[in-house]
């Protein structure tokens, strides 16, 4: 019996040691440690023993049972240990190579444009002015010359929250609603820029919702040349000292007189070019001296105050400037189109 047991230990530690997976190490488990195993059968088979022998082939088989399984543990543990080695080898992280750099976002193409305009403007005294985007009628049409019934108003239709309040549709209201707040004195001086609503359908050159920037100068003495200096100034320094500037009669309700402005095409130097259609100008914004209606509804006297004003369209002069042919990419945040203007 001494012997038998003998032997299984043997042959059991060669096992373990052969053994190459933990797979292969489980069988050994199952096959000597087992319910069925040979040590439990010499165990079992104490009871025919003479009595005197028992407590040494128990002890016996109790021993090689612990030395079988302690064997097994320790080679479980070192393959646990070379998977765990190989697989750091494996998956080391070299900790000095460079990061990915972070997407960062930056200002939109016409938040860059409209802070660049302001900048402009701030440098010739200027001071920037907001207001609502849900406004009353009176602010956004009466208070601009448009009355109830006024044939202008069709080219403005809006989007209305009721009779009297809608999204408004330029951001004149603001320049109305400044005048007012300095009760009937000057200088006003203020650049507006916002979103607007037209009720409009949406193609390459039209949106419903785009923005604006408008000025307004109001004070004792101000002339049709002090409008024409100041829009040349902003001319030169936003496309370039080269341009020439040319004012052209228009029409607005709350302008007399009122003019376009357009600047000398760059494409071509002003010989005419499909940039310009032919014209050798390009149409920028639109002006001229504040109604003598609109200053005596915000309470200036018309005959002490007079005023100019400008609005152009943001949308409009980063599609000349930049070369985009679709209004609608200002809006359809495709960040590819976006990150081209983004400055590094
Ligand atoms: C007050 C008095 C006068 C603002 C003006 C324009 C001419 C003009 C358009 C150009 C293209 C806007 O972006 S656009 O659609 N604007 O041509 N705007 S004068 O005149 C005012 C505004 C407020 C109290």
């Amino acid at each position: 019996m001494q012997e038998r047991l003998v032997e299984l230990k043997t042959e059991a530690l060669e096992k373990v040691a052969q053994a190459e997976d933990a797979k292969a190490l489980q069988d050994v488990k199952v096959q000597y440690l087992g319910k069925k195993g040979p040590i439990t059968e010499v165990l079992r088979g104490m009871g025919k023993l003479p009595k005197e022998e028992r407590p040494v082939i128990g002890q016996m088989a109790n021993d090689v049972r612990e030395e079988i399984s302690t064997a097994i543990d320790e080679k479980q543990t070192k393959m646990e240990e070379a998977a765990l080695e190989k697989q750091l080898q494996e998956e080391t992280i070299d900790v000095t190579l460079p990061g990915r750099p972070a997407q960062t976002g930056g200002p939109h193409l016409l938040t860059s444009l409209i802070e660049e305009i302001e900048d402009l403007f701030i440098g010739m005294g200027f001071e920037i002015a907001e207001g609502p985007e849900v406004e009353v009628d009176y602010y956004n049409f009466e208070a601009l010359n448009l009355p109830k019934g006024h044939p202008a108003r069709d080219m403005q239709d809006s989007f209305y929250i009721t009779e009297e309040m809608l999204m408004r549709t330029h951001t004149s209201p603001v320049q109305a609603r400044t005048m007012e707040q300095h009760k009937g004195k000057g200088p006003v001086k203020v650049i507006c820029p916002g979103k607007v609503y037209r009720r409009d359908t949406d193609d390459a050159t039209h949106s419903h919702q785009f923005t604006q920037i408008e000025g307004l100068l109001v004070d004792k003495h101000v002339r049709m040349s002090d409008l024409k200096g100041v829009l040349n100034a902003f001319a030169k320094q936003m496309f370039g000292e080269e341009r020439e500037i040319r004012l052209r009669p228009s029409f607005f309700p709350f302008t007399e007189p009122s003019v376009e402005m357009d600047i000398s095409c760059k494409m071509c130097g002003g010989e005419g070019c499909s940039v310009c259609k032919g014209t050798g100008w390009i149409e920028i914004l639109g002006a001229g001296m504040v109604h003598p209606n609109v200053l005596e509804m915000a309470g200036y006297d018309p005959n002490e105050y007079t005023g100019f004003a400008f609005g152009m369209g943001p949308e409009r002069i980063a599609m000349l400037k930049y070369g985009i042919d679709d209004i609608r990419h200002f809006y359809t945040n495709d960040v590819r189109f976006l990150n081209q203007f983004h400055k590094a």
